[in-house]
C-alpha cells in the first residue's frame, strides 16, 4: 500500500494543533502518513464567508451548506492518489466507532474527515458521495454523548488508526499482544492489571505470581482478572 492519507475538512483547523505533537506528529515526520487540514472557508464564494443557513421545514439552529463541502471533498479526493476514498462523516446519529472499526480504517489509503458543526451538514453530501464508486461513505460516532462538533471525534479515530501503523508505536510487541488479548463483541478490549515498582506502594503490594516467573501461571492469572474486569463492568453498566 502506498503511504497512507488523511484529510479533515472543518471550519476550525487550529482544533488539529495537536496532531504535531507525540504519536502523530512523529508518524507525519517519519514520512508514514500525510495530514492535511482543509479550512472549509477556503471553498466558499460570498465575501462573507458563508457556511450555514436556516433549516427547510424550520426547526432550531443552522445546517452547514453542501456546497464547500463538495468543493473541498473534491479537491481532497483529486489531490490523493488513491482509487477509493473513505469518507468518514461524524455525526451524533453514526455508527459507534470501536477498535474493530479502527482496524477496518487501517486498510483505507486515503480518510476524508468531514467535521460540521452547528445541526451538522446538509445530507445530501452524504447522499451524494454514496453514489459516486470512488467512495465509501461512513457515519460515525465515538459514543453517547453530545459534542459541539467533529474535531475532537477526529482526533479520536485519527490516533487509534495511526497507532495501528506498522512503524509508529515504538514498542510493536505491545501491538501483537493487544491483538491476542480479550475482546468484547464489538472488538473493544478488557485489560488485565498492571504493576510496576515498587514491590509494595503504599502498603500495596504487588500480586506473587507476577514475581514468580512462572509464565503460564503469569499468563493464567491475567487472563482470569481481565475475565473478572470484563464481568465487573457488565455489572456496572447494567448488561
Ligand atoms: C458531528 C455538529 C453538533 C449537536 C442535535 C443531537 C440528539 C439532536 C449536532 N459522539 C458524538 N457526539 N456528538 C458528535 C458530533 C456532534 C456534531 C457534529 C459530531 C456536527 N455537531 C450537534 C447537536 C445536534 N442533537 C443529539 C438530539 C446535532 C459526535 C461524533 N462523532
Amino acid at each position: 500500500m502506498s503511504k497512507r492519507r488523511f484529510d479533515a475538512v472543518t471550519i476550525f483547523p487550529d482544533y488539529f494543533a495537536p496532531l504535531e505533537l507525540s504519536l502523530i506528529g512523529k508518524a507525519k515526520k517519519a514520512g508514514l502518513i500525510d495530514v492535511g487540514i482543509k479550512d472549509l472557508r477556503g471553498y466558499v464564494s460570498d465575501n462573507h464567508k458563508t457556511v450555514d443557513d436556516t433549516p427547510y421545514g424550520g426547526g432550531a439552529g443552522m445546517v452547514m451548506l453542501p456546497e464547500p463541502w463538495g468543493l473541498a471533498i473534491d479537491e481532497s479526493a483529486h489531490q490523493s492518489d488513491a482509487d477509493i476514498h473513505d469518507l468518514i462523516v461524524l455525526t451524533p446519529a453514526g455508527q459507534r466507532f470501536t477498535q474493530g472499526l479502527a482496524e477496518k480504517f487501517l486498510e483505507s489509503e486515503h480518510i476524508i474527515f468531514a467535521n460540521g458543526r452547528y445541526e451538522g451538514i446538509d445530507i445530501r453530501v452524504t447522499d451524494f458521495y454514496r453514489t459516486q464508486p470512488n467512495f465509501r461513505v461512513h457515519e460515525v460516532s465515538i459514543g453517547d454523548y453530545v459534542l459541539g462538533g467533529g474535531e475532537v471525534a477526529t482526533l479520536v479515530i485519527m490516533e487509534a488508526i495511526i497507532r495501528l501503523i506498522p512503524g509508529v508505536i515504538g514498542n510493536p510487541d505491545s501491538l501483537t499482544e493487544e491483538s491476542h488479548s480479550l475482546k468484547n463483541e464489538d472488538g473493544s478490549l478488557v485489560e488485565y492489571p498492571n504493576y510496576t515498582k515498587p514491590p509494595v506502594w503504599r502498603g500495596l503490594e504487588v500480586p506473587e505470581v507476577l514475581m514468580s516467573g512462572n509464565h503460564r501461571l503469569i499468563n493464567e492469572w491475567r487472563h482470569s482478572q481481565a475475565v473478572k474486569r470484563t464481568e465487573d463492568l457488565r455489572r456496572l453498566t447494567g448488561e
